[in-house]
């Protein structure tokens, strides 16, 4: 599954496929751009299967719904909606198009990487563990950016060996994609990533 997600400000592509055997996936992403701010969000239920899709389509459904309000918030609010669900890694990745500001929060171990044309890197460290209802401590980061900067996020089923090469030698979401069609054949595990570029 392809899906684009695009406006005068960011471009986003985002790819999924589950794991190998199974037609429903564990993993969940919403991407919503308006005119002010992208937001993203990529969840990936423990195990796999149906049970893992509740959670991690639970942290969707949360973020589409409050998607104005601000990334400490909704992690707070990702957290407390797993309450009595399978716990889920959880990533939240807010950008303002006016300030050229983007905020990540993430618990557990998706992988988020942002390039700046600078040629330099930003990797915010993620909170260990997973989010299942209990108290929860939270690591909210904000970062500026700069015309053209590209990211990618993604879970554990994809295993890239050098993302920054990746980031580097693409020049749009679309060559980026093309990039990592080797790395995302069907696997032992749900598989999502989205990547964009701003502008
Ligand atoms: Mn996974």
């Amino acid at each position: 599954m392809i899906i684009q997600e695009s406006n005068d400000f960011v471009h986003t592509l985002a790819f999924q496929i589950p794991k190998q055997g199974k037609i429903c996936c564990g993993d969940s992403f919403y991407i919503n751009a308006t005119e002010d701010y992208l937001i993203c969000a990529l969840a990936d239920g423990l195990g796999s299967g149906e049970y893992a899709n509740e959670s991690s389509s639970a942290i969707c459904t949360l973020v589409e719904e409050n998607h104005h309000e601000d990334v400490e918030v909704l992690i707070d609010l990702c957290n407390k909606v797993l309450r009595n669900k399978r716990g889920a890694t959880v990533s939240i990745l807010k950008v303002d198009f006016k300030s050229k500001k983007f905020t990540y929060s993430s618990v557990g171990n998706i992988r988020f990487v942002f390039s700046l044309p600078s040629g330099s890197y930003i990797y915010p460290i993620p909170i260990l563990g997973y989010l299942s209802g209990k108290p929860q401590k939270y690591r909210t980061q904000t970062y500026s950016y700069e015309r053209g900067s590209k990211f990618i996020i993604h879970t554990d089923g994809l295993v890239l060996p050098a993302v920054k090469e990746l980031l580097n030698q693409s020049h749009s979401v679309e060559e980026l994609s093309q990039s990592l069609s080797k790395y995302t054949k069907v696997g032992n595990d749900d598989l999502t990533y989205i990547v964009g570029q701003l502008f």
